[in-house]
């Protein structure tokens, strides 16, 4: 069954998840596909008045770098102050190329670029709250202010940034909705089926461009 097409309302708002040269194919940590969401992006972003932008954002020292835990490997997990943290390549460092915004990504009016991630001793995946789940990150705020009252997600990656932004969304009181053709997952130990069949528990509501 496909998800019913999208019918924008006033109080929406466009959540475009991390869209960065690091998430895209060359990059550090490519997610298949990445770059070919782009002029899908661009477009739904063109129907909607509020667009929000999230770019992972980390220093070097990140706690979710392999690199800085001596002898563990990319794609493992680890247990951290707040429960386990899967380890990931060195991506999206502040100030470096692969932490900018892709080149195809064309969404001007967009008027938060929201970044995350920027602590040495918590990672970030969700757009509202940081991975120990307490450090919130404003965006709640932000939206509530401006009488936004449903997120629409796409982006990068699915079962990642998406999947945790989208369930916190639902958390923080807000509607939510994901365009799987307008995102891309990183499938790491079938995290792509976990992502859809949260979705379905929790009630994220998926759509169609
Ligand atoms: C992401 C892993 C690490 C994402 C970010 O955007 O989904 N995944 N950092
Ligand atoms: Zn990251």
């Amino acid at each position: 069954m496909s998800p019913l097409p999208l019918v924008i309302r006033p109080d929406d708002v466009l959540i475009v998840i991390d869209p960065q040269v690091d998430f895209c194919p060359g990059g550090a940590l490519a997610v298949a596909g990445g770059d070919e969401i782009m002029p899908l992006i661009n477009q739904i972003a063109g129907r909607f008045e509020h667009v929000v932008i999230t770019q992972d954002w980390h220093p070097r020292e990140q706690i979710s770098f392999a690199s800085n835990h001596p002898g563990a490997e990319p794609f493992s997990v680890v247990e951290v102050a707040y429960g386990p943290q899967t380890l990931w390549p060195d991506h999206c460092v502040q100030g470096t190329r692969g932490a900018q915004l892709h080149p195809a990504l064309d969404v001007t009016h967009a008027q938060l670029v929201l970044r995350k991630g920027y602590h040495r001793e918590v990672d970030s995946y969700s757009a509202f709250f940081e991975n120990d789940k307490v450090t919130a990150t404003g965006l709640s705020g932000y939206l509530r202010q401006r009488g936004l009252k449903r997120c629409v997600f796409v982006g990068l990656a699915l079962d990642f940034c998406v999947r945790c932004s989208a369930e916190d969304a639902l958390t923080e009181g807000f509607e939510a909705v994901v365009v799987p053709q307008a995102s891309r997952a990183i499938d790491l130990d079938s995290s792509e089926a976990a992502a859809m069949a949260s979705f379905a528990a929790r009630g994220v509501v998926l759509a169609a461009a």
